[in-house]
């Protein structure tokens, strides 16, 4: 793709002479392109990159420059990094499997099941068996492809549940969803709700501590053998909210995640069996939310799914006007897609019929196909 006429144009200025300074890239402004003309494909989908951004972090802080591809091509030949350049841009494109119904289109839609009383979000809505049960069957109806079942709130300031009362919410739940045909992932970090979970029929599991909120869930879920979501999550529930701070937060909430990653191919659970969240508003400011979900489409990098859950959250009330959680709904389809024009490939979203609607309307007028948008070289 290099041509020989290319230079490193405007990453010129990015060195990497600090020592072990580690090297991040972000696809810039994705667009549409089915027939593949232009550019690279992101995680091996219909959208596609011809800009990126180099992000080096080493001792000194933080040094970003963006340009074209061939221009980073030749910056990292120059600078003597090409070789792990090149390996990023690998791991940027490759095609990787998405959790849920096969034959479900792309993002695909996670429908909330709360069997709470006390969540963020519906609280107390769904908290009876028989109603949560109704609201999962409602959330099929309206083109959910996979039904999030969880028994115990991760609210901030939420109390901690015992795996016994979160099981005894969720089980009935699961057994009758999953026998009416969907498609179930637990949403628990114990390792016994998540094992007794999938012999009720869930066949996917969803940690928002990426299973390291108990000793026993990497091992159960690496013997599972069913697709694992690993979300990122600073400090716990109760007071993740006090004060969170980060060096960067998208750069560190993707080392977390790819060292979760590692961890768990290290105990037998492959990267193609993972899917990656940057658990949005849990231990982040609304700052911290807007910048890490500027950042999607880095997230790619590491080779798995992205799933993104930005559905009635706190931050959207932050950035707007103090909204109570079921008066969201307009903040929460804006954040859905602007990870989407990143390429998220799992939305994970309480109102899923307006969710549907949005994506529909946001394919057809979104002005990023490239019959009318300039495609940079
Ligand atoms: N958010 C919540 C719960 N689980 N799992 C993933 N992977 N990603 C998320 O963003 C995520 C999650 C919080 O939302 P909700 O279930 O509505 O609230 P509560 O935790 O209060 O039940």
């Amino acid at each position: 793709m290099t041509d020989a006429t290319d230079g490193p144009g405007s990453f010129r200025g990015l060195s990497v002479s600090a020592e072990g300074a580690a090297l991040y890239l972000r696809p810039l402004d994705p667009f549409h392109d089915p027939a593949g003309r232009v550019g690279l494909p992101l995680a091996g989908g219909p959208l596609r990159f011809a800009r990126v951004e180099a992000i080096l972090r080493g001792r000194d802080g933080v040094a970003r420059a963006s340009g074209t591809l061939a221009e980073a091509e030749a910056w990292g030949a120059a600078e003597g990094v090409a070789a792990g350049l090149a390996d990023r841009l690998a791991r940027l494109t490759a095609p990787r499997p998405v959790p849920g119904p096969a034959d479900a289109a792309l993002p695909r839609l996670m429908g909330v099941v709360n069997v709470t009383p006390d969540s963020f979000s519906d609280g107390g809505d769904f908290a009876d068996p028989g109603r949560a049960i109704e609201h999962g069957l409602a959330l099929l109806e309206e083109g959910a492809d996979i039904l999030d079942i969880g028994g115990e709130s991760t609210r901030p300031g939420a109390e901690p549940v015992s795996p016994d009362e979160e099981a005894a919410r969720v089980l009935p739940v699961i057994e009758a969803l999953a026998r009416a045909g969907a498609t179930i992932s637990i949403d628990t970090r114990h390792a016994v709700t998540l094992r007794a979970a999938l012999d009720a029929g869930a066949t996917i599991l969803n940690d928002v501590t990426a299973l390291t909120g108990d000793p026993d869930s990497l091992a159960t879920a690496a013997a599972s053998g069913a697709p694992v979501v690993l979300m990122h999550m600073q400090g716990q529930p109760r007071t993740m909210q006090a004060d969170p701070r980060y060096d960067d937060a998208p750069l560190d909430v993707y080392d977390f995640l790819a060292a979760r990653v590692a961890a768990c191919e290290a105990a037998g659970l492959p990267r193609e069996r993972l899917t990656i969240d940057p658990g949005i508003g849990f231990g982040k400011t609304a700052a911290h939310n807007a910048r890490i979900l500027r950042h999607t489409a880095l997230l790619h990098g590491l080779g798995c799914p992205v799933l993104i859950g930005v559905s009635r959250k706190r931050f959207i009330a932050a950035l707007s006007r103090d909204e109570p959680p079921k008066q969201r709904l307009g903040g929460s389809l804006a954040a859905a897609l602007a990870a989407v024009a990143q390429g998220a490939q799992i939305l994970r979203v309480h109102d899923v019929a307006q969710t549907r609607q949005a994506l529909a309307v946001w394919r057809q007028c979104a002005p990023y196909r490239p019959e009318n948008v300039a495609i940079p070289p």
